[in-house]
């Protein structure tokens, strides 16, 4: 996905731990005694449905057989993603096929869903990069919004399976994972057309993340928050920029990328990571 705006950033994750890298089974992974970060990245020649079907059963057994069975937060990414194929979007294929591999791996819908973000990348395989927990984390849902996996099936045949936040507590403090985050109330996209405006109810829907993860227990204190912002087309980033500084100051660290949103009425998507202090993002 193409860097908007100035400089360049890199997303390192360190532990202080002894880490253990672990390449098997179509997963590329490094884990601490806590927690495992691995990517997935899948060509294949079928449907796109097949191909989220194989690599979340791929993401599953080996989060399995490893001993972190919880998925926290997942990063899905892949090209064209709201192109017909077939006569149903890429998108919704690529939900049914994650949805179904949810279910054959065992997971409750609701329960075991975890933070998460999709976008359309510019080429390249579907890739899952992915955090998984030996314990589970705590989902965090936004009173504003329907929880995706309850969207009605105008939305496509399978919802999407993804809380709106997780929450998990290491040794560093409370880490709120935020999901992707876009211009929705209840089910319904806010504003078609509009950047400014889908940027406002966007970092409204943020606060309601966080508000929702203070009634869930992470401390309510001056917190860090690192965002990433995927935007549609460049022209929207001023806007987006606008309204992430008019609520967080501008402080904040934030990674624009200009990258494809799962519906195509939505012009912008955030994703976010907030700690308490004393805790990552370093
Ligand atoms: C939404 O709220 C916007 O399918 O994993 C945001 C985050 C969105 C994650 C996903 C989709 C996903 O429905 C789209």
């Amino acid at each position: 996905m193409p860097v908007l705006g100035a400089g360049t950033m890199f997303e390192v994750w360190l532990s202080e731990e002894p880490v253990i890298r672990d390449a098997a089974d179509g997963v590329a992974s490094a884990r601490n005694d806590e927690v495992l970060f691995g990517c997935v990245q899948l060509e294949h020649p079928g449907s796109l449905d097949e191909a989220s079907y194989i690599a979340y059963g791929r993401v599953f057994d080996f989060i399995d057989s490893r001993g972190y069975s919880n998925l926290l937060r997942v990063w899905n990414y892949f090209p064209q993603i709201n192109r017909d194929a077939e006569g149903l979007e890429r998108y919704r294929r690529f939900c049914r096929g994650r949805h179904d591999a949810f279910c054959a791996k065992g997971r409750i819908i609701g329960e075991d869903t975890p933070a998460a973000s999709a976008l359309g990348s510019r080429a390249g395989p579907l890739t899952v990069y992915f955090l998984a927990g030996k314990a589970a984390g705590e989902r965090v849902e936004n009173p504003r919004q329907t929880s995706a996996y309850h969207y009605p099936a105008q939305y496509g045949p399978r919802s999407p399976t993804f809380s709106r936040g997780t929450l998990m507590w290491s040794d560093s403090g409370a880490l709120l994972f935020i999901s992707g985050t876009a211009g929705i109330v209840g089910h319904e996209t806010q504003h078609p057309g509009d950047a400014a405006e889908q940027a406002r109810v966007t970092v409204e829907n943020i606060r309601a993340v966080v508000a929702q993860a203070h009634v869930g227990g992470m401390p309510d204190r001056s917190g860090k928050f690192a965002f990433k912002a995927y935007v549609r087309h460049p022209d929207y980033l001023p806007a987006v920029r606008d309204a992430l500084e008019k609520c967080f100051g501008d402080g904040c660290e934030t990674l624009y990328l200009q990258a494809d949103i799962c519906r195509r009425d939505l012009l912008l998507e955030i994703e976010g990571m907030y700690a308490d202090e004393g805790g990552a993002p370093g």
